[in-house]
């Protein structure tokens, strides 16, 4: 079974995310995603529209994530990588380069895919008033 791990912070579920989720799913058997808390979100200047248990339970309804768990801290990728035995970390192509995923290669495959054009959460805030 071909493990695959992303991270993201998932507010405001939108159609970019379900299509980085669909093809995150597409390059193993079983998906699992560590979604940003609250607490990590602050630590980024990010504050969320959902908080973290409606935002796990939106994503635990899409059918292409097998289980969340939280993302907490920065450095805990390798041993997220190591404790759930992952083959590969899939991320949108905004991280390529990003050492704090660079360092991931020593331990699983580190895969990249395109954004989705023309969404993002920030944009839908925007258009709304927000
Ligand atoms: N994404 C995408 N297309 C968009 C918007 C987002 O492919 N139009 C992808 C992002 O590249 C990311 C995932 O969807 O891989 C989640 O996006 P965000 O919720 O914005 O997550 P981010 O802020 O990138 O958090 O430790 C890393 C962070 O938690 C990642």
């Amino acid at each position: 079974m071909r493990r695959i791990l992303t991270y993201g912070t998932f507010d405001l579920l939108h159609w970019g995310h379900i299509r980085l989720l669909k093809r995150a799913r597409a390059q193993g058997d079983y998906l699992i995603v560590a979604l940003s808390t609250e607490e990590f979100n602050a630590g980024k200047g990010k504050r969320t529209y959902h908080d973290y248990e409606t935002r796990k339970k939106m994503l635990e309804a899409v059918r292409y994530v097998d289980l969340v768990i939280p993302e907490e801290r920065w450095d805990q990728k390798v041993s997220d990588v190591k404790r759930y035995e992952i083959d590969a970390v899939v991320m949108g192509a905004d991280w390529t380069g990003d050492e704090r995923f660079e360092i991931l290669r020593e331990h699983c495959e580190l895969i990249f895919l395109e954004r989705t054009e023309g969404i993002s959460t920030t944009k839908i805030k925007e258009e709304l008033g927000r």
